[in-house]
């Protein structure tokens, strides 16, 4: 039997080469939200919403009905717009119900004892195999861990959205080095996306444009196993993305976002002067660029 073919739209948000996207239901037209950006310039401190608005006016342009704010991951590149996204619409949130494990390791990191870790700041915690509905497409979760140890994948129809597993086929694969990240469960991650049937859509979580190309996001199973050269050899790949990862600064922004987006995308609470502060841990890490 043909797997239903969902509408997808994607947003490149240029400033972290995140890519956010639109699932719709062509049936019924309702549709969700997976990986919302929430604006953050790090130079002056300044939060806006002009990413996640551009996708809301989409949805209302389309005369589509949202009906899932998805995240595939905690973020460690930008922030994630769920809990604007939530408060504006009241559609519920959702995010690898191993998001639990991330947040106790940053609240240590953190120092930050009234972190709650228990995954309550979203609407639901998928676990692997779990099925959900966008209108009457149905959609099936993968437990993807390795780049983060709470990744999932979202298989909705002939479409599966791998966030940071593969980029595109010039581009390999994610880093695996974060905390709670590990090459060799990337690997196993990737294996089974390659499993799924090689007209698949798989739809990336970043392009970071390798020599100025224009961005890019959607490739297939077929495609990747041709072309990609991070999954021609399974054995040599844990060893060369150790490597590679070992010369990678952390990104720009990780110490920021990872405390927004363990609490599902909301900032910190105003203080008594009415202005939220974000708090950065020091030397907590042994990666400096010196
Ligand atoms: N330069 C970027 C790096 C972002 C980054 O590390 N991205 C992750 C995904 S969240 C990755 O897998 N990067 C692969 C690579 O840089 O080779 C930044 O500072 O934000
Ligand atoms: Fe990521």
């Amino acid at each position: 039997m043909m797997s239903a073919r969902p509408l997808v739209k994607g947003f490149y948000e240029e400033r972290s080469g995140s890519i956010q996207y639109v699932v719709a239901d062509p049936a019924t037209k309702c549709c969700a939200i997976i990986d919302p950006v929430l604006d953050y310039d790090e130079k002056s401190g300044s939060v806006a919403t002009k990413s996640a608005d551009a996708i809301l006016a989409y949805i209302a342009s389309e005369k589509m009905k949202l009906q899932w704010i998805l995240d595939t991951h905690p973020h460690a590149d930008h922030f994630s717009a769920a809990a604007y996204l939530k408060q504006v619409t009241g559609v519920p949130t959702a995010i690898g119900a191993r998001v639990t494990e991330v947040q106790k390791l940053w609240q240590k990191i953190y120092g930050m004892p009234e972190m709650k870790v228990d995954g309550s700041q979203w609407d639901r915690l998928f676990e692997h195999g779990d099925l959900f509905d966008i209108g009457e497409l149905s959609c099936r979760v993968m437990h993807s861990p390795g780049h983060t140890l709470a990744s999932i994948t979202y298989v909705a129809g002939d479409a599966a959205f791998i966030h940071d597993t593969l980029f595109m086929p010039d581009s390999g694969s994610a880093r695996a080095d974060f905390p709670g990240g590990n090459a060799a469960d990337l690997w196993c991650s990737i294996a089974a996306i390659l499993e799924l049937p090689g007209e698949t859509r798989l739809f990336t979580g970043h392009d970071y444009r390798p020599e100025g190309r224009e961005a890019c996001w959607e490739s297939t199973v077929a495609q990747q196993r041709a072309e990609n050269p991070h999954v021609q050899n399974g054995d040599d790949f844990v060893r060369s993305r150790q490597k590679r990862d070992a010369t990678l600064p952390f990104p720009r922004i990780m110490l920021h976002a990872l405390q927004v987006n363990l609490n599902a995308g909301r900032l910190p609470e105003p203080e008594s002067n009415g202005s939220r502060y974000l708090k950065i841990p020091l030397d907590a890490f042994s990666v400096a660029a010196w």
